[in-house]
């Protein structure tokens, strides 16, 4: 049995769940009370002691990070290994944008929680520096891809760790216009078959 310990409005979380769903696997969902701060209680912090989202649970198998989860998934559940090729170039490609996914992408992250979640503490003008200066670059290996960051003629799980914290850039005050290429592979991604959306984003048409 899967379990995911999730939160809707979070993005981590949100890819783990879309990726399941591309993977046509059933899960059962765990609801985290992000607002009253549950993923710091003793009980989840047994689960994960870095008190993030999302968790994920296989059986015995508890794995916190959410590239982590995914790299799992895809080698467990993908029998093609469409997602995660097994071959050595393939991978480090794809480990690169898995890397900047859970890394400078979460500048955007950031933003959205100090504009959409009332969080004080952050830098909210280095943080959209930070998400502009990582935008432009993948903006620019779009153009080059015309498709997909890792690899050219598939979507992976580099696509899917960049996604969701991008297409929500907007609701960090971070205006994605000066980045035609990321408005395209952000379409292209939403009609991934399997695609489900999240709050901030929806279906295409
Ligand atoms: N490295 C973690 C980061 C995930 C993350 O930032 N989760 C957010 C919710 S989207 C969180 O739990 N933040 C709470 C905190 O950092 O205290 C991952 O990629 O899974």
């Amino acid at each position: 049995m899967i379990t995911l310990h999730d939160f809707d409005l979070s993005g981590s979380c949100y890819k783990i769940r879309l990726f399941l769903n591309i993977l046509g696997l059933k899960f059962e969902r765990v609801p985290v009370d992000f607002g009253n701060r549950e993923h710091k209680s003793a009980k989840y912090l047994a689960l994960n002691p870095f008190g993030e989202l999302p968790v994920f649970q296989d059986g015995d198998l508890v794995l916190r990070d959410t590239q982590a989860i995914l790299v799992y998934l895809a080698t467990r559940y993908d029998p093609s290994r469409q997602w995660y090729p097994d071959d050595p170039v393939s991978m480090g490609r794809i480990q690169q944008w898995l890397s900047t996914g859970g890394g400078e992408v979460m500048n955007a992250s950031g933003a959205r929680l100090v504009k959409c979640f009332g969080v004080t503490t952050l830098d909210l003008d280095k943080l959209q520096a930070g998400a502009h200066r990582v935008f432009r670059i993948m903006d620019d290996r779009l153009a080059a891809t015309g498709s997909y960051l890792a690899l050219e003629d598939r979507a992976t799980l580099g696509d899917i760790a960049c996604f969701p914290y991008t297409a929500l850039a907007g609701e960090g005050g971070i205006d994605l216009a000066a980045y035609p290429h990321i408005l395209a592979w952000i379409d292209r991604l939403r009609r991934l078959p399997g695609f489900i959306p999240m709050p901030g984003i929806p279906a295409l048409p």
